[in-house]
């Protein structure tokens, strides 16, 4: 019998590749996506899915519409994706943030027990509940430490997601997912900013990037890769909560050098601090600029996590390497802006 999955942030980056997935493997996908101006299915159409998705109006604010959604779709497994995501933008907007990352989860835990078919579960938690990290590498033991408005509303959307499991034997899962990647990638985070600005700099639509914290050591995937520990997580007879992530860790720096070097650009570091500048080797112009508006009031220094529990129960490993994710990211934006021309 054909299985139904709705998607919440259908939209979005995992969302577009998870229904990529969930479409091969043959299941009806319900996409969640919340009403706006201009419907944005942008991601849809890059992995050739177009209009393949049956989408309905969600949103995680309203715990009636949640309800309808649940009733008339009738999942066998939900995806919770949808997520103020972007860490910097959750220091400006806290309420909001927690409002949907946070109560949103149990919004959507709350629409599955009421209607109880049993449907199974995945929250998108995330390694920024780490945030000022316990130890090193990060696993399902480490305790949190939240540095930002989004990572505290992750930890309440994690905490309730055991809650449920525990107290109403829901099977429902937390995927703790390290940063992952792609050219879907949104625009704001730093590995897409970088790859769209340095392919710019490179067609000469602009002069340079600017960029925050060049220390910050983050554990880069591909969310290709990524989704697909998603959907193993809800076909365990047991819920539980899984790291997913590459156990190698990378500083925004070396992520610069390797997408220019990708690009055909060598970097070389002139000055400290906020004087700092990233220079073509060959042109000697200045392309990379230090710019304090994107350091954050409190960073996450280093994240690396142990996939350790998903390989051994999952079977789960990483496919892409640091670099050839680099290499996709940059190549993909190298290409979109030469056909700007
Ligand atoms: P994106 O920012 O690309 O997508 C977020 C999605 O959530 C979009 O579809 C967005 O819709 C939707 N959304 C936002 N607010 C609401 C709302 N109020 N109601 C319904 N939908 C809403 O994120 P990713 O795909 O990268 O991440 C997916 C999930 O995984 C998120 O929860 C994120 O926090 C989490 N995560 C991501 C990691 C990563 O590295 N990518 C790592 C760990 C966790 P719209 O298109 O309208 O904006
Ligand atoms: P993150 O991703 O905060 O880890 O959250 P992001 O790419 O925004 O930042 C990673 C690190 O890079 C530093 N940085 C910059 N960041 C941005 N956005 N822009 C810059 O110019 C810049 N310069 C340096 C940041 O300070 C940070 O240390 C992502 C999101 O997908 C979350 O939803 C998800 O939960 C986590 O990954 C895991």
């Amino acid at each position: 019998m054909t299985r139904t999955a709705l998607i919440t942030g259908v939209t979005g980056q995992d969302g577009a590749y998870l229904s990529k997935l969930l479409l091969e493997r043959g299941y009806r996908v319900v996409g969640g996506h919340r009403r706006s101006s201009a419907a944005n299915f942008s991601r849809h159409e890059r992995l050739g899915i177009g209009g393949q998705v049956e989408m309905v109006d969600l949103d995680l604010f309203e715990l009636s519409n949640l309800q309808r959604v649940v009733d008339r779709v009738r999942p066998d497994e939900v995806y919770n994706l949808a997520a103020q995501s972007f860490v910097g933008v959750s220091f400006e907007q806290p309420l909001y943030t927690g409002e949907i990352d946070a109560l949103g989860v149990t919004r959507m835990l709350e629409a599955l027990r009421a209607t109880g078919n049993g449907a199974r579960f995945y929250q998108a938690s995330t390694s920024e509940m780490f945030g000022k990290v316990r130890a090193v590498p990060q696993d399902e033991t480490t305790p949190f430490h939240p540095r930002s408005p989004y990572g505290a509303a992750k930890v309440y959307g994690h905490w309730i997601t055991v809650n449920y499991r525990e107290a109403y034997g829901m099977h429902a899962t937390c995927g703790i997912l390290f940063n992952h990647e792609s050219p879907l990638r949104g625009p704001e985070f730093v590995t897409r900013k970088l790859t769209l600005g340095l392919a710019a700099v490179k067609c000469g639509h602009q002069e340079v990037v600017a960029v925050g914290n060049l220390e910050a050591r983050r554990d880069w995937g591909f969310a290709g890769d990524y989704v697909e520990a998603m959907w193993c997580m809800l076909q365990q007879p047991e819920a539980d909560d899984y790291v997913v992530a590459t156990g190698e860790a990378h500083t925004v720096r070396r992520f610069v050098e390797l997408a220019a070097e990708a690009i055909g650009i060598g970097i070389a570091w002139e000055g400290t601090g906020l004087e700092e500048r990233g220079i073509d080797r060959t042109s000697g112009k200045t392309i990379v600029v230090v710019d304090p508006q994107f350091f954050r009031p409190a960073e996450v220094d280093l994240l690396v996590g142990s996939p350790r529990k998903a390989r051994e129960r999952l079977g789960w490993q990483p496919g892409t390497s640091f670099l050839e994710l680099v290499r996709m990211m940059a190549e993909a934006d190298l290409r979109a802006a030469r056909d700007r021309r």
